[in-house]
């Protein structure tokens, strides 16, 4: 065994693809950072020095949906793989490109514009909720987003809406999405995401 996974515990991207890594059984050497002190072998693998960095056998994977990807390629036991792929692709981009972009402007305002440091931003958030009535919908049909069961979306989505949930978790509760609620804490609940969730010790080269 000697792939290698370069993470963050608390990267959302870095989540999904421990989810996936764990679900499809791959081993891999465990190499926790710090964003603000990156190894030298991290970034000589992957210049663009974001986590999570999966290296096997010399291969390089640096995105963490190709990385789940290739490992659901691997084993999918629990069918993560089963939904149209267009689909849950299409709700993934949804997640990846305006709702995080919305979620970081909401949860880092000061990062932004002189906002201070303590705000959020509501207009953010209320973007956000958009996007989130979409995953209500969902969630009110069918237990996760594609279905009844857990898919390869829900896995990439929940780490996300975890973020977006403890930014302001008083509002957070009371807010009109039972149902996405609902599944985020069922996710955050889960066995696999407590396992993924264990901390390691920090790597250095
Ligand atoms: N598109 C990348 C994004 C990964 C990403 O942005 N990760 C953040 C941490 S959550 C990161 O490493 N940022 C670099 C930094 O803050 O220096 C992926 O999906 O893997």
């Amino acid at each position: 065994m000697n792939n290698i996974l370069y993470s963050f515990r608390r990267c959302p991207y870095a989540m999904r693809a421990r989810l996936a890594l764990r679900v499809s059984e791959i081993e891999y050497e465990h190499r926790e950072i710090i964003l603000r002190d990156k190894p030298a072998s991290m970034l000589d693998r992957s210049p663009k020095g974001t986590v999570p960095v999966f290296v096997a056998s010399g291969d390089v994977i640096d995105e963490s949906l190709d990385l789940m990807l290739w490992a659901l390629s691997q084993n999918d036991p629990d069918d993560w793989l089963a939904p149209d792929r267009t689909d849950m692709l299409n709700v993934i981009a949804g997640n990846d490109g305006p709702f995080k972009h919305h979620l970081d402007r909401y949860k880092y305002p000061s990062r932004y514009s002189d906002a201070p440091r303590s705000a959020t931003d509501p207009e953010h958030r209320n973007a956000a909720c958009e996007i989130i009535s979409g995953y209500e919908q969902r969630l009110t049909a069918h237990k996760n987003l594609m279905s009844e069961a857990a898919s390869l979306a829900d896995m990439a989505i929940f780490p996300f809406m975890r973020q977006f949930a403890n930014t302001d978790r008083e509002w957070w509760d009371s807010a009109p999405y039972p149902g996405t609620r609902a599944w985020l804490e069922r996710h955050l609940e889960s066995p696999i995401f407590k396992v993924v969730m264990k901390k390691h010790p920090l790597w250095s080269d």
